[in-house]
């Protein structure tokens, strides 16, 4: 089936990683039921329904017109309306949407809400760009994808350039076009339907999961290190958490450099980073000369920041396997993916050979997610629910995909193989609801 699909795809190895990963784990719970490969399941699973691809020309602050490519990417709806975020970068091709939106329908089924997998995106990166740009650009997207999505059909969000602006922007134009105001967008702001804890929700959610683990060792988070990489949201709001139940955090980045801060950030300067990366959009770097600390430019944090646990919170295949053994080798015992695929196949070798923690994103960063999949409820309910009730739902659901996790990843040396967990816990699912379904 592999070499099958590197032949059909020659130009998509982030696809072909991610299925590779999958397909690798999950072969003996999947011979198990000869009539999966009856019904050509595994393929079914593998190639998404349907790929939406889309020029899109809007106009800069300088009147000339730009083109770039915009994308949306139905995986799987076995299991609920598609559902996934938006990428706006200038790395996003099909591959790296196609790899996403695989993930995603696992990582959705794990979450037991009731959401298929799709991702969506775009070249188009708001680094450098006025509002008034990235506005024209968020509504020039949505005049296309507009059509395809809707609350019960596809729910798109945000990932990597999108947040709660182009969230906003997207959605009115939305709005506009649809001629309803349904939750058809999640990540929304508060005033329009968004849910509570929702931004927190991916950072806070893979702490839960993290503490999860470590209590397998009978371990906690007090006063151990942490290194982040990353910036954005789900780096910041897992170092907010990190903080609250007093860890450190010794280190954190965007894709020009790292900050390395052994005695880890206080409150104050977290909140530095928060206005430096939202309100002035400005670099990590900025954070070194503001308060003195060490900066690695063109540096992830692996190599230099010494610590007890990685969070990898920035992009797909950011750690390699000499930094995963760098890690291990200063003495990391604990590695939980805020980030979707940021470790290679080599890396999760090492870290699993090395016996550490190790989990996967579409279990350690499902907590975004979940709490739009509450949002989605919310929204059609028209209620909306306090702060308390949907961090104790997300910490429910991290603890049931950690059990999840746990129940089909546990080897017979009692070490969990979370890898396997996930993919088996989140493959069955879907499988057995394609199953009743038909081929279709
Ligand atoms: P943001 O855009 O808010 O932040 C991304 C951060 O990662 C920035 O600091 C950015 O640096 C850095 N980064 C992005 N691309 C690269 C790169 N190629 N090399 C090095 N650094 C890079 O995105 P999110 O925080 O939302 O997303 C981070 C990761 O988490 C992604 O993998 C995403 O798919 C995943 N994720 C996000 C969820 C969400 O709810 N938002 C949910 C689950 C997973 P710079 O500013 O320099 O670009
Ligand atoms: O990768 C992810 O899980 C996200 N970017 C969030 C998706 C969503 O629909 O909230």
């Amino acid at each position: 089936m592999i070499s099958d699909l590197k032949r059909r795809f020659p130009h998509e190895p982030e696809y072909i990683q991610a299925v590779e990963e999958v397909v690798t784990s999950i072969e003996e719970a999947y011979n198990e039921h000869p009539e999966f490969e009856r019904y050509n399941l595994i393929e079914r699973l593998c190639i998404p329904d349907r790929i939406y691809t889309f020029r899109v020309s809007w106009v800069d602050d300088k009147g000339n017109v730009r083109n770039n490519m915009g994308y949306r990417i139905q995986h799987n709806n076995a299991i609920g309306p598609y559902k996934g975020g938006v990428r706006f970068h200038s790395s996003v091709n099909l591959s790296i949407l196609k790899f996403l939106a695989f993930e995603q329908t696992f990582k959705n089924s794990l979450t037991t809400l009731a959401m298929g997998g799709a991702k969506g995106g775009s070249d188009f990166s708001p680094r450098g760009k006025s509002d008034m740009e990235v506005m024209r650009f968020c509504q020039a997207f949505m005049t296309e994808l507009w059509r395809h999505i809707g609350p019960d059909t596809d729910v798109p969000a945000g990932d990597i350039g999108v947040g709660g602006r182009e969230v906003g922007y997207m959605y009115g134009m939305y709005k506009k076009m649809a001629l309803e105001f349904t939750g058809t967008f999640t990540g929304k702001g508060l005033e329009f339907g968004g849910s509570k804890i929702r931004p927190e929700a991916t950072g806070y959610g893979n702490v839960y999961f993290l503490l999860e683990m470590l209590k397998t060792r009978g371990l906690d988070l007090w006063g151990k290190r942490v290194a982040i990489s990353g910036s954005g949201n789900v780096a910041t709001y897992t170092a907010e958490k990190l903080l609250e139940l007093g860890a450190k955090v010794v280190s954190m980045s965007d894709s020009d450099g790292s900050i390395y801060v052994p005695e880890g950030i206080t409150r104050e300067q977290l909140d530095y980073i928060f206005k430096l990366k939202n309100i002035y959009r400005g670099r990590i770097r900025e954070f070194a000369e503001e308060y003195g600390c060490q900066y690695f430019e063109g540096e992830r944090p692996w190599h230099h920041a010494v610590c007890d646990i990685a969070m990898p919170s920035a992009t797909q295949n950011e750690i390699d396997g000499d930094d995963a053994r760098a890690l291990i080798a200063n003495g990391c015992i604990a590695v939980s993916e805020g980030a979707n695929m940021p470790s290679t196949p080599e890396a999760i070798r090492e870290f699993q050979a090395a016996h550490i923690l190790y989990a996967p994103g579409k279990a350690a960063n499902a907590g975004g997610v979940s709490v739009s999949g509450l949002e989605m409820a919310q929204n059609s309910q028209k209620l909306n629910w306090s702060s308390e009730e949907v961090d104790r739902k997300l910490k429910e659901i991290m603890t049931d995909i950690h059990n999840q996790c746990v129940k089909y990843g546990k080897e017979s040396d009692g070490y969990i193989n979370y890898v396997r967990g996930a993919n088996v816990a989140g493959f069955m699912k879907v499988a057995k609801a394609m199953m009743a379904q038909g081929v279709l």
